[in-house]
């Protein structure tokens, strides 16, 4: 009886100490990008290619979107609220990105592009 709690626990602790770590790779780095009418801030990002990097969205105004059609990313950006994307890029080259939400008589103008380089 005594060997089954001991071998539960070690099965418990192995699941708990590992399983953070399967199924999702960690975000290394955390780039924060806010909407405002009519552009994005920053307007352009740098990401490395199999490096999984957290984006934090957000409106400062109205709502708007993100979308960067290359790299299969498409949020809202609800107004006033944060949201998190994790994005690893699969391929070099530049992303255009738009604004997914018609947010004003700017929205078309509302450009973004992610720059993704190969891992130095
Ligand atoms: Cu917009």
């Amino acid at each position: 009886m005594n060997q089954i709690r001991r071998y539960i626990f070690v099965v418990l602790l192995v699941i708990f100490v590992f399983a953070p770590c399967i199924g999702h790779a960690q975000a290394q780095r955390t780039i924060t990008i806010h909407a405002k009418r009519y552009k994005f801030i920053p307007a352009e990002i740098t990401l490395v290619k199999g490096e999984t990097v957290k984006l934090v969205l957000i409106s400062d105004d109205v709502n708007h979107g993100l979308a960067v059609k290359g790299l299969n990313l498409r949020e809202d950006m609800p107004k006033h609220k944060h949201v998190e994307v994790t994005v690893t890029p699969d391929q070099v080259g530049d992303f255009p990105g738009t604004c997914s939400r018609f947010c004003g008589a700017g929205h078309a103008s509302m450009k973004f592009v992610v720059h993704v380089v190969e891992k130095q």
